[in-house]
């Protein structure tokens, strides 16, 4: 039975705001400030409950080891050596959006019947250009049974950032889908992250077939207005294409594919003239994540940002009151990881699959969720201002932090490093 599973990535106890992202406002915005990685793993896991008791199904991808010593090796240098900006890039927790993981194509869409997973390399920033061999290292265990395939990243210099740049639209989740890949050109004073080579070799790889798959490019207004990746202003689910009027470049040929391939799309379009793209890029409307529910009708699970913004707020009350086939609204606390631009969405990725398939130690529940709840409240960092990044006895804790985890869902073959 193929289910839509959304594994979130547990944010690490190194979760910190170095402002490490160019083109990512709220990152950009808040480095320096102090942040509380106790609290930020406790919101990412209330979040996961919320799912679950909205009857979905929930999976989990682990911290990374940080800093990555292996990285900074080969950099010809160590933690204590580095560069300030070095240490911030090794000890990043940016693992935990893990819409950035991997680009997933199920079953359905693919010519070999396996569902497809590509490592994003995410080279364009120096932070998160070292995460995939983590990421791959998970995947791979996750994701052994011969029901899938897990492939490299994409080699450099193709910017791939994975599933947040890629939608997928089909009539349910168990049936064969129009994929489509979001790649950027120009993005103003702000780069395109993910390039139109690597979209491409993904598709070629994970055996697409060309007619259901869309090339499309993000608008260079939504990149320059801090749209640093598609799912800041676009999110699809099953049938539903839901997104900014500004979001695509060339958005009548584009929409006008998906309703040749897909009659029975539909497509919820938010005008600028009732949410600018600034009010979308700070609410994070868009970084929902579009669900189907088991009763069968969709929900929109929001940060509670997209509450705060009258516009916003106003153009969701007007939605679920009409017709249209997103009628529940689901807020969620994720504010720690908002301050670093990544809301709902981004926290998780999605695949669909026999959950049966996947690596149990992967998949969690309530009780589950409870142990880990128990490590993160013993050995979560309270707080890391920027001057602590230096400090051996914290990195000494983040370490120590990431070995109990490994240890509680018996996944100690992914550490130390
Ligand atoms: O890549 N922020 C992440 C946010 C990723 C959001 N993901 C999606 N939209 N799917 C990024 O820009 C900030 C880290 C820092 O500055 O400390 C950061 O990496």
């Amino acid at each position: 039975m193929l289910t839509e599973i959304n594994f979130d990535g547990l944010i690490g106890p190194s979760h910190n705001y170095a402002g490490l992202s160019h083109g990512n406002l709220a990152a950009t915005n808040n480095a320096g400030k102090v942040s509380q990685p106790r609290a930020a793993a406790l919101e990412g896991i209330s979040k996961m409950r919320a799912n679950i008791a909205l009857g979905l199904t929930q999976g989990i991808l682990l911290p990374l080891a940080r800093p990555d010593h292996d990285w900074l090796e080969s950099l010809a240098t160590s933690y204590a050596d580095a560069a300030p900006h070095l240490q911030a890039q090794a000890l990043s927790a940016s693992a935990m959006w893990a819409a950035n993981a991997a680009t997933v194509s199920p079953a359905p869409d693919t010519a070999d019947g396996r569902c497809h997973l590509s490592a994003a390399n995410l080279v364009t920033m120096p932070h998160r250009s070292h995460e995939w061999r983590g990421t791959l290292a998970q995947l791979r265990i996750a994701f052994a049974d011969p029901a899938f395939a897990v492939h490299d990243a994409v080699p450099a210099p193709f910017g791939d950032e994975g599933a947040a740049n890629h939608m997928r639209l089909c009539v349910e989740h168990g049936r064969p889908a129009v994929e489509v890949f979001v790649y950027g050109v120009s993005g103003g004073p702000f780069p395109a992250r993910q390039h139109r080579e690597a979209s491409a070799s993904v598709a070629r790889r994970h055996r697409l077939d060309p007619a259901r798959t869309l090339f499309v490019a993000q608008s260079e207004a939504a990149i320059a207005a801090g749209a640093f990746h598609n799912d800041v202003v676009a999110v699809a689910n099953e049938r539903v294409l839901f997104t900014h009027e500004l979001a695509f470049e060339g958005k009548e040929g584009f929409y006008k594919e998906l309703r040749d391939r897909l009659p029975e799309v539909e497509i919820v379009e938010v005008p600028a003239a009732r949410v600018s793209l600034a009010d979308a890029v700070s609410s994070y409307l868009f970084n929902a994540q579009l669900v189907t529910l088991p009763s069968g009708g969709m929900a929109l699970i929001l940060p509670e940002e997209a509450r705060e913004n009258a516009a916003v707020w106003s153009w969701l009350q007007d939605m679920v009151a009409g017709n249209g086939p997103i009628r529940h609204l689901e807020v969620v606390d994720v504010r720690q990881s908002m301050a670093n631009g990544g809301g709902p969405a981004c926290l998780r990725l999605r695949v669909v699959c026999d959950p049966a398939k996947v690596d149990p130690r992967f998949l969690v529940d309530n009780a589950k969720l409870d142990r880990i709840a128990a490590v993160v409240a013993a050995h979560w960092p309270e707080r890391i201002d920027s001057a602590m990044i230096a400090d051996p006895a914290l990195i000494a804790t983040i370490e120590r932090a990431r070995t109990a985890l490994l240890e509680a869902l018996g996944l100690n073959e992914l550490g130390p490093r």
